[in-house]
């Protein structure tokens, strides 16, 4: 037995037998290599701000609404608890078929115009005032994108003082129609309440929608390493999202093969499909 024993590999990789060791090696030296860039970055650093890895918007972390423009309701003027605007916050994402039962997104009760706007205020927790340079936003709900319902042309605000303000704008970012994670970036803004105007869906006259709205802390520059764990865990999430997207491309890919024989291009009309919720003003 003692015979068949492969040559010890060198210290620290002799553990795994099985292919892992390659894989493993594979990951640890781009890590290394990762990490080395970003060493080299930080020795010429320039004092600019990173944005933290925690999710200041979330409702865990004490993220609150405070005001939205509507929300869907039903035959009985009731707000529909599946599409409230709470769902922003609730750190619940539909994913590919994955829909959470009780969080199906925010809609509101009507289309969005640049002229009237649909938007939501938010609040950090115990309404602190922050310092923020990134949002992050999933439009993803439970309706398929082609319906055209997702939110398309935001414009980022803040507030220091009240929600009800004076904002100061920050950006103007445009949404794809895509389920995925999008990342907007702005020189760090000081922040109590955040307003998220939403000046257009993606064709839809009935409403418009998202999945979850994220908040980030910049970071002002400190101690080298923390910026350097903190950039790390900021790549950990992009590669998150990259795996994300590639998912969600394949899904698409196999969706697409099963269904194009059956269906002609009905998609392209992007009718709206019967409403489950009446439409009193059309
Ligand atoms: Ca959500």
């Amino acid at each position: 037995m003692g015979g068949s024993r492969p040559a010890p590999m060198p210290s620290g990789m002799q553990i795994h037998s099985d292919g892992g060791a390659t894989n493993m090696s594979r990951g640890v030296k781009v890590l290394a290599v990762l990490l080395a860039v970003m060493m080299a970055g930080a020795a010429m650093a320039q004092p600019k701000a990173v944005s933290g890895a925690v999710n200041i918007a979330a409702a865990e972390n004490g993220g609150r609404i405070v005001a939205v423009s509507s929300e869907a309701r039903d035959r009985n003027n009731v707000v529909i608890p599946q599409w409230s605007a709470r769902n922003l916050l609730d750190g619940k994402y539909v994913v590919g078929t994955f829909v959470p039962p009780d969080s199906y997104g925010w809609s509101s009760n009507r289309a969005p115009t640049a002229d009237q706007p649909e938007w939501v205020v938010i609040a950090f927790k115990n309404d602190e005032t922050r310092l923020i340079n990134r949002i992050v936003i999933d439009p993803t709900t439970d309706d398929p994108p082609y319906i055209g319902r997702w939110v398309r042309d935001i414009e980022l605000q803040v507030s220091t003082t009240t929600p009800d303000g004076p904002f100061k704008t920050v950006g103007r970012f445009v949404v794809v129609n895509k389920p995925i994670k999008q990342t907007f970036e702005f020189p760090p803004v000081e922040a109590r309440y955040v307003r998220l105007l939403i000046l257009s869906n993606h064709g839809s006259d009935k409403c418009v929608e998202m999945g979850e709205l994220e908040v980030y802390e910049a970071i002002v520059p400190g101690d080298a390493l923390d910026q350097l764990i903190i950039r790390l865990e900021n790549l950990l999430e992009d590669l998150k999202r990259y795996r994300d997207g590639l998912l969600y491309q394949q899904a698409r890919r196999v969706e697409e093969a099963v269904t194009r024989p059956a269906q002609p291009p009905a998609e392209a009309t992007a009718q709206e499909q019967p409403a489950a919720e009446p439409q009193p003003n059309q």
